[in-house]
């Protein structure tokens, strides 16, 4: 961005807002249970409507989907049951005369153990690709011959990361399941087959790419053993595993080799384990790797405190976020550039989350939530069914679940003894990806109109509250609400200039949100915009707070900031009380010169 005395130069990136597809669960068209690309092309006025200019569609390639598609065996195919290549082509094309672009879901960490690729590298020692996956003889063998694998690494999705290959007598590396071989990046070939994918999708007029865990590519030099995971911890050791030592480099070479030959393509690496300073690195506008990424520390805010990793049902605690968010905010600003984003498909759902999803204050809190996100300097994401205030839900029988990690905690916790059944069925229901993953509740008719036949996941049983159709014909729907705050962030370009600070002494309360957002003399200049300010009460309860009606006289930093105009309110005028802020009310106000 720029210094102070010029106005800011906009990135259309920067204005973007983001809708996020999980294919297998938005709409199917052929009555299979399983969602495909002609039922999103059918949605595709649905999403323009809502005011999106982009779509993220997680991944459509094709997969043996032991990982729902993140585990990849043809990069340049289309997975059957989501249709053809024709199909997508008429998805790309729909949603471009609507105006919508297309990012897809770029995942080479690891590819599926059915890649050819990994068909050819475990076939022997010498053939060609071995060396495209990561091989490693046994640390020693048990005393009934058992090979020992190389270190005590614990995978995301399975005990190890090693799996033993048989055939060939070595240990390959998967940082997610077995089924998941994590490539080998220092391979050049590598490299050149990935960059040649990309540019296969950029040809077909594809817009962009969501990097799957994308700062695991580079592997650390040191495979040693893990001391906290021989102490007993169970989860990955991610500060060892996380912005490997060549990663920078390597995303510099595929900016230089693919990226920078597509102007106006979108990028976001998702980056687990990232501070905002490894997150200035990635994203920083001088540095031509990405243009944005994902960081996890405000979805760890309701970890477990029993080293459980996601699996607890504990609540967030409303201080601690808004400083993990404002840290991102301040971090970023004129360096990089953040996401913005409450959930996605590996994760709860947001109302359930970070709101109060019960029927008296789900459609409040589903609103507010989309104003203190969308308020912040950064990309919004916005995970589909979160426009509707879809919500967690409940199994009562670990078989009704499918996600692997959902099975692989069963398995670690419970069939281990540590957690009781009843007790890990709400913590799923709480935390689990499944959440997301439930259909895209269109109606109240069978199966939420998301089928006509039996869905892969059921539904979520409040769909005859909850849908689409419903939200559509409500005027006071959280739908609108969405429409409106994105319809705002584009009307308004301090959204994406104004600089971020929480209100000051509001840093500790456990109830209320307060930030604004300045513009520099420059900006406010180029705009007629000085300030936004963003007030969000996530209690039950009524907050009496002087500052409510945007009057923040009492602040001599903001004492020329005067005649507030409301943008957004989820309470209409007659429900607003002077100086007090309902239960779940959020406020957006705009300062203008
Ligand atoms: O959901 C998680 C496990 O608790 C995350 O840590 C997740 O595994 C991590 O964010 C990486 O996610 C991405 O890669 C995975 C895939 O399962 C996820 O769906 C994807 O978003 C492996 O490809
Ligand atoms: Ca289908």
């Amino acid at each position: 961005m720029s210094s102070a005395d010029t106005p800011t130069e906009i990135q259309p990136y920067q204005q973007s807002v983001v809708y996020q597809i999980y294919p297998r669960s938005f709409a199917d068209s052929n009555g299979d249970g399983v969602g495909d690309l002609p039922g999103i092309t059918s949605r595709l006025p649905y999403v323009a409507k809502l005011g999106v200019d982009t779509i993220w569609l997680s991944p459509i390639f094709a997969s043996p989907n032991d990982d729902n598609g993140y585990d990849i065996s043809d990069y340049r195919a289309i997975m059957p049951e989501f249709g053809t290549m024709e199909d997508f082509e008429q998805l790309l094309e729909t949603a471009h005369s609507l105006g919508l672009k297309i990012m897809l879901d770029l995942v080479v960490n690891h590819s599926s153990d059915e890649h050819e690729w990994f068909k050819q590298a475990r076939s022997s020692r010498e053939n060609p690709y071995r060396d495209y996956y990561i091989w490693r003889d046994p640390a020693g063998f048990a005393e009934d011959g058992t090979p020992l694998p190389p270190n005590n690494w614990i995978s995301f999705f399975s005990p190890s990361v090693w799996e033993w290959d048989e055939h060939t007598q070595q240990f390959y590396l998967h940082y997610f399941s077995v089924k998941q071989p994590d490539l080998n990046w220092e391979n050049p070939r590598v490299r050149e087959e990935v960059y040649d994918i990309m540019r296969f999708w950029l040809d077909k007029g594809v817009d962009g790419f969501r990097m799957d865990v994308i700062n695991l590519i580079s592997k650390p030099e040191d495979f040693g053993d893990d001391p906290a995971i021989a102490a007993g911890s169970t989860t990955v050791p991610l500060e060892r595993i996380a912005n490997g030592p060549r990663i920078h480099e390597f995303l510099q070479e595929m900016n230089r080799e693919v990226l920078s030959h597509y102007p106006g393509v979108m990028t976001v690496g998702e980056t687990p384990g990232v501070s905002t300073a490894d997150a200035a690195l990635y994203t920083g506008f001088d540095r031509h790797e990405v243009q944005m990424v994902f960081q996890f520390e405000h979805m760890d805010v309701d970890a477990s405190k029993e080293g459980h990793g996601r699996w607890s049902e504990d609540r967030f605690s409303l201080v601690e976020l808004k400083s993990i968010l404002s840290r991102w905010q301040h971090d970023l600003q004129g360096r990089g550039w953040n996401s913005l984003y409450w959930n996605n498909h590996d994760q709860p759902r947001a109302v359930s989350r970070f709101g109060n999803d019960s029927a008296q204050y789900r459609v409040k809190s589903a609103k507010l939530l989309a104003s203190v996100l969308h308020g912040m300097q950064g990309t919004p994401y916005i995970y589909q069914g979160e426009e509707l205030g879809m919500t967690n839900v409940f199994f009562d029988d670990i078989a009704r679940y499918n996600d692997l990690e959902i099975h692989d905690a069963w398995r670690k916790y419970v069939d281990s003894g540590e957690i009781d059944p009843e007790t890990m069925l709400r913590y799923i229901s709480a935390s689990g990806r499944d959440n997301a993953r439930t259909p895209v509740q269109w109606d109240a008719s069978a199966h939420a109109g998301f089928t006509t036949g039996t869905p892969w996941l059921e539904v979520n049983p409040r769909f005859s509250e909850i849908n689409a159709q419903a939200a559509l014909e409500d005027s006071d729907s959280v739908f609108y609400s969405y429409r409106d705050v994105i319809a705002a962030r584009k009307a308004h370009p301090i959204f994406a200039t104004g600089a971020y600070a929480q209100l000051p002494g509001t840093e500790e309360d456990p109830a209320l949100f307060a930030y604004v957002r300045m513009n520099s003399e420059a900006d406010a200049a180029a705009s007629g915009e000085r300030a936004l300010l963003v007030l969000a009460n996530f209690s039950d309860e009524p907050y009496e707070f002087a500052a409510a009606e945007g009057n923040l006289s009492s602040y001599a930093q903001y004492a020329g900031l005067k005649n507030p105009q409301l943008l957004l309110a989820n309470y209409p005028e007659a429900e607003r009380t002077e100086g007090v802020l309902a239960p779940w009310e959020s406020r957006l106000y705009l300062y203008s010169l």
